[in-house]
Parts: C-alpha cells; structure tokens; sequence
C-alpha cells in the first residue's frame, strides 16, 4: 500500500514546497488554482546530492469514478528525493489512452513530458495536472484498483496501483 508518512514529517515537507512554489512564482496565483489539496511533496534534501540519481515514489493516487466507460481523471503526487527527473509517458493495462494534460488558467493541452523537479514534487491534481483515461477494458467501478505503469526518463517505469474512488474525493482530507 502506499507509504504512511508520519504527521510532522508530511507537514514538514509540504510547507517546504509550498515555499519553494510560491518563490518559484513569485506568487501564489498559479499555486491555488493547481495545488488547492495541498498535496504531498517537497524532497528533504536528505541525501543532498545534487548530480545523483532521481528518487521517486509515488502516493496520493486515485481516479474519481468517471460516468459509465467514459473519459476519466488520474491524480497522482511523484515525490522525488533525487536529481531532476521527466514523466514521459503513461500507460494502463486497463485502458486504451492514458494522456498527460497540463492546465493553464482557463485550458488544459495534452503534453509530451512532466518535470518531476530535484527534491521536490510533480504534482497531478484537481484542477492542475492530470492524467486522462479512456479507452477502458471493463468499465472502472468503486474499490477497482488499476495499473497504471509510468515511464520516466532516468527511473525507467513504476507501476502503481490506483483506486477508484467516488467523484468527490479528495486525498488528504480529515
Ligand atoms: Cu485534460
């Protein structure tokens, strides 16, 4: 299952990122209309080197139930303790099309890579980055738990298994 982090450590790390985004930005315009669950993320810079391998692990993901065999989201959080590494691409055993979207303000455009940033976090969630999903082998239902295997450029491929939950969910909450 995914990792359990304890309390302080996840707040730790998440009020880190949220400081490096909002300098990164210069603002935290782009951050709230992207990161509102304040997801997981930020690296701890344990192990400090910076020309190192990439050190992913995956959490947070799930696929609000879409409507019956229809197009749906994937959200995910690729936390990286490591150098700079790229989601180039993702694939399902149980779906035909799986694409990557990037959204601006107003749009979202299906893109080619995903930055997963040094110490830091790629972030697929609500209203942000996400994945879509179609195609489906057998229409997805509650409790499913689905392949989803991503490939990157120096970490090769992960597979996670992701959980179908209802539409309104939203990971983290309490
Ligand atoms: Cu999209």
């Amino acid at each position: 299952m995914t990792a359990v982090t304890t309390g302080t450590r996840r707040f730790r790390r998440t009020a880190l990122l949220g400081a490096v985004v909002a300098t990164a930005l210069g603002g935290g315009a782009i951050l709230a209309a992207c990161g509102t669950d304040g997801g997981t993320g930020g690296g701890t810079g344990q192990d400090g080197a910076a020309g190192g391998p990439a050190r992913l692990s995956v959490a947070d993901s799930y696929i609000p139930l879409p409507p019956a065999g229809g197009m749906a989201a994937g959200y995910l959080t690729v936390n990286n303790d490591g150098a700079q590494d790229q989601l180039l691409k993702v694939t399902s055993p149980a779906a035909g099309s799986v694409t990557m979207h990037r959204s601006t303000a107003s749009t979202m455009e299906q893109v080619d890579s995903l930055d997963v940033p040094a110490h830091g976090a790629l972030q697929l969630a609500r209203g942000g980055n996400h994945l879509m999903i179609m195609g489906w082998q057998k229409a997805p239902a509650l409790g499913d738990e689905l392949e989803l295997d991503l490939t990157f450029a120096k970490s090769g491929t992960i597979s996670v298994r992701v959980p179908v939950k209802e539409l309104t969910y939203r990971p983290g909450q309490s």
